[in-house]
């Protein structure tokens, strides 16, 4: 029952429904038959639209369902192989775009070259001061007893380092390519020292390396002559300005031989050997392919765009959508953050709401240490960042996938017979080879996830080289198939 008093309505509940909206719905009081049923019918056909636009919005609603984000961070220390890994996403996904940076890349390459010539001349330096004075250098600390003696340079040798003095001009020619004016956030302007050094050695080198902010867009400065080549792979040859008088390029390749005459001299080997100096296991590696990469058309290869080594200051992001077999696609986004110890507070941002991560360790460095801090081992500093990464509350429910890598340096320095056992004291006297090693490695990090991890996780592990495109893209695959399936049976992307 409604009673109605002063123009009010109130229900017999003692409530009251005048409502604004009730009240301009409500019909006209003196409503006439054909009026009612005008409005019938008008108010039929709104509910008709009504019920169109709902149905477009579930349509809509249910489509964005259909595209969820998978996110995807790249962990690991600096070097590890992150960057490396996440051109290999780029390669495969948008492999057009890649390869439109080969101008770019081609300055890195050469100031890579230029990097590993500047190391060998250092080292005869070195050989120099020390040739008529007691040797202070020894490999550990535990090996006083031997001393290493450093082979007699010739006066041939004194002349080609006189000969490649103009790639001092190449080097700062290349950073000024490489980092624009006036920019603060490029911290970095020298070459990096080498880190595979004895441990009484190392804290003699200075430890800064060419970097780029990946806020800062680096590629830029060959933009203008990206912009003028169409996006094929063949065509981005042409963005390179090959009779540019000034192209560091030219000096690099009057220095090509004398460059090669040093790099394959049995004394300058002998010397970089006494100062355990394997330029072939450092990142950005070109010396053995000298005639390619300094002749005055070269533009890198996939490849060598992969091996280019230049350290990563801020964040990278790449995205990508992948059709999963059932016709629902994801986006994807991979994101990569530099590895050096000052940068590693910029991680935590990124653990919140992570579907997986992958973590590098790259397991060749184990007679290495790191160049951020000389009394570090490098593999000890993954163990740790490792741990400290399963051990992590935040990350309880990322997925964690693990990449031992630089599997191929890790072979090569076993069959020179770098003793692993020298380094990891509790491996003992197990056989020096790849299977015992790796699969000791493996035990480790396995271990540490078992112990260390806030709940039971599965353990997600592939033995990498991600310079190699094949097998990266197969182990990839893998990763983005475990990583979606994980995700859809936990209900994140439904
Ligand atoms: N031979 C070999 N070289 C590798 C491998 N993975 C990476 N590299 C090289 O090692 C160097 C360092 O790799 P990056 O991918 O730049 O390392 P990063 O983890 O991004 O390092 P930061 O940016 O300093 O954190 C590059 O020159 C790579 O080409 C590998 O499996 N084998
Ligand atoms: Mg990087």
């Amino acid at each position: 029952m409604v009673l109605q008093s002063k123009g009010r309505r109130y229900s017999e509940a003692g409530g009251h429904d005048d409502d604004p909206l009730t009240r301009a719905m409500a019909p006209p009081p003196n409503e006439t038959e054909a009026e009612r049923t005008a409005r019938l019918a008008a108010e039929r056909e709104a509910q008709l639209r009504s019920d169109a636009i709902d149905e477009e919005l579930n349509r809509q609603r249910a489509n964005e369902k259909k595209t969820k984000c998978v996110r995807v961070l790249l962990l690991g220390q600096s070097e590890s192989g992150k960057s490396t890994t996440l051109k290999n996403f780029q390669l495969y996904h948008s492999p057009k775009a890649f390869r439109t940076e080969r101008a770019s890349w081609r300055a890195v390459v050469q100031l890579n070259i230029v990097r590993s010539i500047r190391l060998i001349l250092d080292a005869m330096v070195e050989a120099q001061t020390y040739s008529s004075s007691p040797i202070s250098i020894t490999p550990r600390s535990s090996d006083t007893a031997s001393t290493p003696k450093y082979p007699t340079l010739t006066a041939e040798h004194l002349k080609l380092k006189m000969r490649l003095s103009p790639l001092q001009q190449v080097e700062e020619a290349l950073l000024r390519k490489l980092t624009p004016v006036g920019s603060m956030e490029f911290e970095a302007t020298h070459l990096s020292s080498v880190t595979n050094l004895p441990y009484s050695v190392r804290s003699t080198h200075s430890p800064i390396e060419l970097a780029v902010n990946s806020s800062t867009p680096w590629k830029t400065a060959f933009n203008r002559l990206i912009a003028s080549a169409t996006r094929s792979s063949f065509e981005s040859s042409r963005a390179i300005d090959f009779d540019d008088p000034n192209d560091p390029g030219v000096i690099l390749h009057a220095c090509a031989d004398d460059m090669r005459a040093l790099w394959s001299d049995p004394i300058i080997r002998e010397l970089l050997s006494v100062q355990r100096i394997r330029l072939q296991d450092m990142g950005g590696f070109f010396l053995d392919s000298l005639d390619r990469v300094t002749s005055l058309k070269y533009v890198p290869t996939d490849d060598d765009i992969l091996r280019a080594r230049i350290k990563t200051l801020g964040v990278s992001e790449h995205r990508f959508t992948l059709k999963s077999g059932n016709l629902v696609s994801h986006d994807w986004r991979v994101f990569d953050v530099g590895g050096a110890r000052s940068l590693r507070a910029a991680w935590a941002p990124y653990f919140d709401n992570m579907d997986a991560i992958i973590f590098l360790a790259p397991i060749s460095c184990f007679d290495q240490v790191l160049t951020e801090d000389p009394s570090i081992n490098r593999l000890e500093d993954s163990i740790f960042l490792w741990k400290a990464v399963v051990s992590n509350r935040l990350l309880k429910n990322t997925e964690l996938m693990l990449f031992l890598n630089k599997i191929d340096i890790l072979k090569a320095k076993l069959a020179a017979g770098v003793a692993f056992g020298h380094y990891v004291v509790s491996y003992g006297d197990r056989p020096n080879d790849f299977e015992s090693t790796s699969k000791y490695l493996m035990k480790k990090f396995a271990g540490i996830l078992k112990q260390s991890s806030p709940q039971p996780r599965p353990f997600y592990c592939h033995l990498t080289t991600v310079t190699d495109v094949k097998s990266t893209h197969h182990i990839l695959n893998n990763v983005k198939d475990v990583i979606l399936r994980q995700n859809l049976l936990e209900g994140n992307l439904l």
